[in-house]
């Protein structure tokens, strides 16, 4: 009799199917698929949808999931039809802008080992003859994209896992989960009761509602998206046949938001074009089990023709032989959006046991649910899951307003060309620091993070252009490096390391960690040694059992049993409350929105801080890595000396109500020292020359801290740790591969993250992040590759084009502390 956990998968979807599958494969027998749908075509989106696979993005854990599908899926079969049809796929540009981002996306291919070339017009007509020769300027073609037959794919793998003794349910609805002492204890049904210790909703666009069971936020939006079916193609006739389906590739115009694929010897047309039609569930048509068919299911809303007008116009033009072919049938289908596009995994934060795969296409499916089964049996996924845990939003970005205007958003940008730095349009000042009003004043360009606006750069600053040195003008940059960025930057980078400036840290997450409890929880979860005297500022990492980096951190005792922790966003707040213990003896609050921080960095930091205060700011008096009670102008604050720009000064923290006022006396101090507000871009910079991490883009829980240069923070002999038995026997010496500094040498080839790095012209590993070093007057890009020395050449490719740079010793910037530490 098997022992291992009882689970409740909800959702016969392709999720759902592959996580029975997943788990079953790895021995969790005990296992019970139930939908409310009859089986095998539930209603669900995956009973219709078209199944384009295309995997690569410029995620790598997306792409790394899609990868895993199409490995998955070319392995099964149903009675030998074919599940996975790899007929590779084609993107096509009709614009330079397309065209471009499609080098750019080549890029991200490369980086993350999907094969793949952006090839002339000639070739894209040569590989999909429907083509128009003269509306294409390019395409992208990737030969092991392809369809995956969803439909098919479930019964294939719910076979399987019967065969290793899951059972599937049909027709069976969950109205309610069980639980006990905080934990799931089983789910309620219209047909009874089911026991489970774990159940896992892979409700696919009905998770909103199925994680209200447990009072969970689960952040998605129903949207219905039009697919019709043309009917017969002449050009089209004797290719294909019912078995075989498709043998052009998968085709993509994303300058018009379609997507095509063969059925048989008709077209099948997908379109993003449209306005976003939000779907509620009362809304959905109600369709009995024995009607359920590609006609009728709850998750197809009747076609509204005068939609697809315009698509069928740009379709017919990009491929002529459509203009003697009508639309045969069309629906609006419906599917998952959530705030920033990314799948939603995780457990939720108040009832242990219940879990969520949901808003992931099929694209994604099989690699996500072999990432739920790690997660379950191992407690670790073997793909780094950061952007997809459920717990990185804060609770702003999962209420209905943020969720149904963002989703809707991402709609309709979906096939847009997006930079990496561009902004949401809205909705917009939802999280605004105290300083907001003196920021706008000074003309701050805000970008926007997790609903904070952060300052970018001054344009206050501008007149400072023509004052900088020879040696501090920036040079000038292509259109696409250029965007989002001014060379102010050069200006407040400039200042900062040679008189001093003020920044905004407000949005920086701050996590207030007290009673008894606390210094040993925190013993447990990082790795440097926390029982320091008070005052003491610790930087630190949060490791995973495997010793994969979950975060770093800086934690600060300000009393017996009060730390301060600076950390990198919601899913550190998650952690550290799964893990508190039970006993109440740790108390954790987010205080980030009830405080302030404004860094004071630069040489003349003391000049323009010790006037204000009779409390020492002296180094002797607050030395490197310490941190203190004073007051400033007579307001009371925590200074916190320590500098993620690498210079003299400290992190001011007041309460929020104190915030506009500790802005404006720091100001007017500062005025006759010359010191300027200064932004992100150059705080990216500064941070890049110091060496400075920044987690999430340079290291995640795929790098141990050995790799990722950050071993200084580990602390074995301390006792005991998360991730201390993993890491026992690796060093800086034992590694193969090396979060890398490089830098650009032709001095002005600006980077922005994910392109591939080559080396003795092979793809090696790619860029985590860049800017440009005003400081070191080069470009500066760190990224993930073998370990080799310092002074090897490497090349970077932006856009198809190779730039040359070279390994260099970090920190490029003050490397002996001098500048720091005095
Ligand atoms: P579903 O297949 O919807 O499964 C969820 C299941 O949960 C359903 O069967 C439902 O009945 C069940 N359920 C819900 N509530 C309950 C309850 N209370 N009790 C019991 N059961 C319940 N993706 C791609 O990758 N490529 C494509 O080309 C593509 N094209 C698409 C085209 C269209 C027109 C649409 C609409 C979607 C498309 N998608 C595509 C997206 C893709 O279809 C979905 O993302 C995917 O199928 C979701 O799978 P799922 O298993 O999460 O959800
Ligand atoms: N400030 C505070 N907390 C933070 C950050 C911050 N937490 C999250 C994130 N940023 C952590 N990142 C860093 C990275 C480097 C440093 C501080 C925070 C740093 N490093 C010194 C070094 O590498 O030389 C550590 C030296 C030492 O351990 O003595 O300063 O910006 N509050």
């Amino acid at each position: 009799m098997s022992t291992t956990p009882r689970v409740v998968i909800i959702g016969a979807g392709i999720v759902g199917a592959n996580l029975a599958d997943e788990l079953t494969r790895r021995g969790w027998d005990r296992v019970t698929v139930l939908d409310q749908g009859p089986l095998p075509l539930t209603g669900g989106s995956t009973s219709h949808a078209p199944g384009l696979v295309y995997q690569t993005t410029a995620s790598k854990t997306m792409t790394a999931f899609a990868t895993y599908t199409v490995e998955k899926f070319l392995s099964l079969d149903v009675d030998g039809a074919w599940c996975f049809n790899q007929v590779g796929g084609l993107e096509v540009a009709t614009t330079p802008e397309r065209l471009a981002d499609l080098h750019r996306k080549q890029g991200w291919a490369t980086s993350w080992g999907v094969p793949g070339e952006v090839v002339g017009p000639e070739e894209c007509v040569r590989l999909h003859p429907l083509l128009d020769r003269d509306q294409v300027l390019g395409g992208f073609h990737t030969p092991t994209d392809g369809l995956a037959k969803a439909a098919r794919v479930v019964v294939a793998v719910a076979r399987r896992a019967e065969a290793r003794g899951a059972v599937f349910q049909g027709s069976t609805r969950v109205v309610g989960i069980n639980q006990s002492g905080g934990r799931v204890t089983g789910v309620r049904t219209d047909k009874g009761e089911v026991p489970a210790d774990v159940v896992v909703s892979c409700g696919g666009f009905w998770g909103r509602e199925l994680g209200k069971l447990v009072g969970m936020r689960v952040p998605l939006l129903p949207l219905a998206h039009q697919y019709v079916r043309t009917g017969q193609v002449a050009d089209l006739v004797g290719r294909n046949d019912d078995v075989v389906e498709a043998r052009l590739p998968i085709l993509r115009h994303q300058d018009r938001d379609l997507y095509y694929r063969e059925h048989n010897d008709c077209l099948g047309i997908g379109s993003y074009a449209h306005r976003p039609m939000p779907v509620r569930i009362g809304d959905l048509p109600e369709v009995d089990d024995d009607d359920m068919g590609e006609a009728a299911m709850p998750s197809m809303l009747p076609f509204t023709e005068e939609d697809f007008a315009p698509s069928w116009e740009h379709s017919r033009l990009l491929l002529p032989s459509l203009r003697d072919a009508k639309i045969e049938t069309g629906f609006n289908g419906i599917f998952s959006f959530t705030p920033d596009g990314g799948p939603l995994i995780g457990e939720s934060p108040d009832v242990a046991g219940f879990w969520i795969a949901e808003a992931v296409w099929v694209t994604h499916s099989a690699g996500v649910a072999r990432s739920v089964a790690q997660l379950l049996v191992d407690g670790r996924s073997e793909v780094e899951l950061h952007g997809c845990d459920v717990a990185r939003f804060d609770e702003i970005e999962t209420t209905d307003a943020y969720v149904d205007e963002t989703a809707q958003r991402n709609f309709v940008e979906i096939y847009d060309v997006v930079h990496p730095l561009q902004p949401k349009l809205s909705p917009r000042d939802l999280r605004v620091s105290p300083f907001h009003a003196r920021q706008k004043e000074l003309g701050a360009f805000f970008l926007e993070s997790h609903t904070w606006e952060r300052p970018h750069w001054y344009e206050a600053n501008a007149p400072l252009v023509k004052e900088l040195p020879a040696e501090w003008q920036p040079p000038g940059r292509d259109a696409w490096s250029a965007m989002f960025h001014s060379p102010i930057a050069a200006v407040e980078a400039w200042k900062t390391r040679t008189a001093v400036a003020l920044y905004d840290m407000t949005p920086l997450t701050r996590l207030e960690v007290s009673g008894p409890g606390a210094l040993a929880c925190l013993e447990r979860l990082t790795t440097g040694k926390m029982d320091k005297s008070v005052g003491s500022v610790t930087y630190t990492l949060a490791l995973d059992e495997a010793g994969g980096i979950r975060s770093d951190l800086t934690v600060a005792r300000l009393g017996e049993d009060l730390f301060q922790v600076g950390a990198n966003g919601h899913l550190d707040l998650d952690y550290f409350r799964r893990q508190a213990p039970a006993d109440h003896s740790v108390q954790i609050r987010d205080i980030t929105g009830g405080t302030c921080c404004i860094g004071v960095w630069g040489p003349l930091a003391r000049d323009l801080v010790q006037p204000l205060s009779d409390d020492d700011f002296s180094n002797e008096g607050l030395k490197y890595f310490r941190a203190k009670a004073a007051h400033i102008a007579g307001i009371p604050v925590t200074a916190m000396r320590l500098s993620y720009v690498g210079e003299l000064g400290w992190e001011i923290y007041t309460s929020a109500e104190y915030g506009q006022k500790l802005w404006d006396v720091l100001w007017e101090a500062g005025r006759p020292l010359g010191a300027v507000a200064a932004g992100r871009a150059a705080f990216t910079s500064l941070r890049l020359e110091k060496g400075y991490r920044a987690w999430g883009a340079d290291m995640t829980t795929e790098h141990n801290p050995y790799e990722a240069g950050v071993g200084f923070a580990v602390r074995p002999q301390k006792g005991e740790f998360v991730g201390r038995a993993a890491l026992e026997g690796l060093s800086a010496d034992t590694v193969t591969r090396r979060l890398t500094c490089l830098t650009v040498d032709d001095g002005r080839s600006v980077v922005l993250g994910h392109e591939p790095v080559f080396l003795d012209g092979r793809a090696a590993g790619y860029v985590t992040s860049a800017a440009f070093g005003h400081t070191v007057g080069t470009p500066v890009a760190y990224a993930w590759l073998p370990a080799v020395e310092v002074g090897t050449s490497v090349e970077i490719q932006y856009f198809g084009r190779r730039v040359r740079a070279t390994v260099a010793a970090e920190p490029l910037v003050d490397p002996d502390m001098t500048r720091i530490r005095r």
